[in-house]
């Protein structure tokens, strides 16, 4: 008996672990949407008749591939990437990159399973999809990023396109890696296809907003969980774990929401400055200069770096995991719990593990799972690819209007599913429960494919 799964899902979670051994991550994220399905399963029982949740637990495509690269003294290097097209039914794969030295299969799998359901959620035409290389870029030059991207891109053009797959940015992978990829594509198909990859800068082809999209998009969820709770934003305590992309651009608008962030880190360890973080120093630090995060205490002297640190241990009223997965544990929620803390939003993907959920969860503090709470990112990718397809460019402001329209529908969708489900508030139920919803209804209409 596998805990927590209905009778009739639990020999298709024993499937997925048969067919996909040692993939641990894949395995959550597959265990933690079929824990909320039982009930689907009684509500639509053609879905069970179709097929559909092995259908869903199989990647449409897989594909593995070398990536051979020259340093700056002339050594060759091989890598290894991943373009995992999991599910087409509402649209083109789309889902990120990830350059991290821990990527193997089951990491790429797990976050393109995700993507399937969070890119649903969005209500945008968008399938999911995910891919990714066990490249470390860490201390390495901006030439050898740029001979990496093109060596990857160069197997990779052939499987991608605006209509088929359209990748974006993750760990590791930013504008000026987008960038790269995006010059390589052109040059080996003779083609300007904007819409081909998301992320892009804004004078070729990119969107207002995206940079800021899944940092604003997590905080306008939180603010609508507290919405719910009577309660807002404004002098609040926070932390937010990371000093990437999601973690700054979640900072600066709870900083714009009368919030207070008092905590950041990098996988070095943690900041903590009682005066309130200063962005623009983390900005000059993090996307300028590209240095550790340590480097921030020796510029504010009132602040304090731990090596090491765990920032869950932090006091703090709303705590924003913004790193990467698995990275805030049952331990840490207790902590989190105990010290005060009334919401969390996930910025990063299944930051959470399962005792960790379970404890927000019996603790009744507001919890927005990734695939809901971090859905802004992917979703400006969409309308990103809009601007594309009609030669456009948005302003700041009517994207970012957009993008909080969308964060506060994904919320309200949520809440009521949960809700019908007999939940009301319980996220994590929502979340899988409406994306799923969406990808059967139109995997049942498309026939078996
Ligand atoms: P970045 O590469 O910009 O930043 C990642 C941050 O997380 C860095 O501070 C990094 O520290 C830290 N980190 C990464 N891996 C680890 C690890 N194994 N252990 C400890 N710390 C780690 O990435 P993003 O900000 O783009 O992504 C952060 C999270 O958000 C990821 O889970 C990603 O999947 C998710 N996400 C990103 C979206 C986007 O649009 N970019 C959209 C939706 C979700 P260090 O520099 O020391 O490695
Ligand atoms: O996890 C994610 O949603 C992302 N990394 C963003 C994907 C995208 O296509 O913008």
């Amino acid at each position: 008996m596998v805990a927590g799964l209905d009778e009739k899902l639990e020999p298709i979670y024993r499937d997925v672990l048969r067919r996909n051994p040692g993939e641990t991550e894949f395995h959550q994220a597959v265990h933690e949407v079929l824990e909320t399905l039982g009930p689907v399963l009684v509500k639509y029982p053609e879905f069970a008749e179709h097929k559909i949740i092995q259908r869903i637990c199989e990647p449409e495509r897989q594909i593995i591939f070398r990536v051979p690269w020259q340093d700056d003294q002339g050594h060759t290097h091989i890598n290894r990437a991943f373009r995992v097209e999991f599910n087409s039914a509402l649209g083109p794969y789309k889902g990120g990159m990830r350059f991290h030295p821990s990527v193997y299969l089951g990491i790429i799998k797990f976050l393109g399973f995700e993507q399937i359901f969070k890119n649903a959620l969005t209500g945008l035409p968008i399938g999911g999809g995910k891919g990714g290389s066990d490249f470390d870029p860490k201390g390495r030059s901006d030439a050898e990023i740029m001979r990496f991207c093109q060596s990857l891109m160069t197997e990779m053009y052939r499987h991608i396109g605006e209509y088929t797959d359209v990748p974006a940015g993750d760990i590791g992978v930013g504008q000026r890696e987008i960038g790269y990829l995006f010059g390589q594509y052109k040059r080996i198909t003779n083609r300007y296809e904007s819409g081909v990859l998301t992320g892009k800068g804004l004078n070729w082809g990119g969107s207002r907003a995206r940079t800021e999209a899944t940092g604003y998009g997590a905080v306008f969820f939180l603010d609508e969980m507290l919405k719910v709770r009577g309660d807002s934003l404004e002098g609040k305590t926070g932390v937010v774990s990371g000093s990437g992309n999601v973690a700054i651009y979640a900072i600066e608008k709870i900083h714009s929401l009368g919030g207070k962030v008092i905590a950041c880190s990098d996988s070095d360890g943690v900041i903590v400055d009682k005066n309130g973080l200063d962005l623009d120093l983390i900005k000059q630090i993090k996307e300028v200069e590209r240095r550790r995060i340590s480097v921030y205490a020796d510029e504010r002297k009132d602040s304090t770096y731990l090596p090491d640190g765990n920032i869950w241990t932090v006091p703090c009223q709303i705590a924003l995991p913004c790193a990467t997965q698995n990275e805030l544990n049952g331990k840490d929620a207790t902590i989190l719990v105990q010290q005060g803390c009334i919401a969390v939003a996930e910025g990063a993907n299944m930051p959470t593990t399962p005792e960790g959920i379970h404890v927000f969860q019996e603790a009744g503090i507001a919890y927005g799972p990734g695939k809901a709470a971090n859905a802004g990112g992917v979703a400006t990718s969409a309308l990103e690819m809009q601007q594309n397809a009609s030669r456009d460019s948005w302003t700041f402001e009517h994207t970012e209007a957009r993008l909080q329209q969308i964060m506060v529908n994904i919320h309200r969708n949520c809440y009521e599913t949960s809700a019908e489900f007999g939940q009301p508030g319980n996220y994590v139920k929502g979340a899988n429960v409406t994306g799923f919803l969406k990808v059967a209804h139109a995997m049942v209409a498309l026939g078996l494919i």
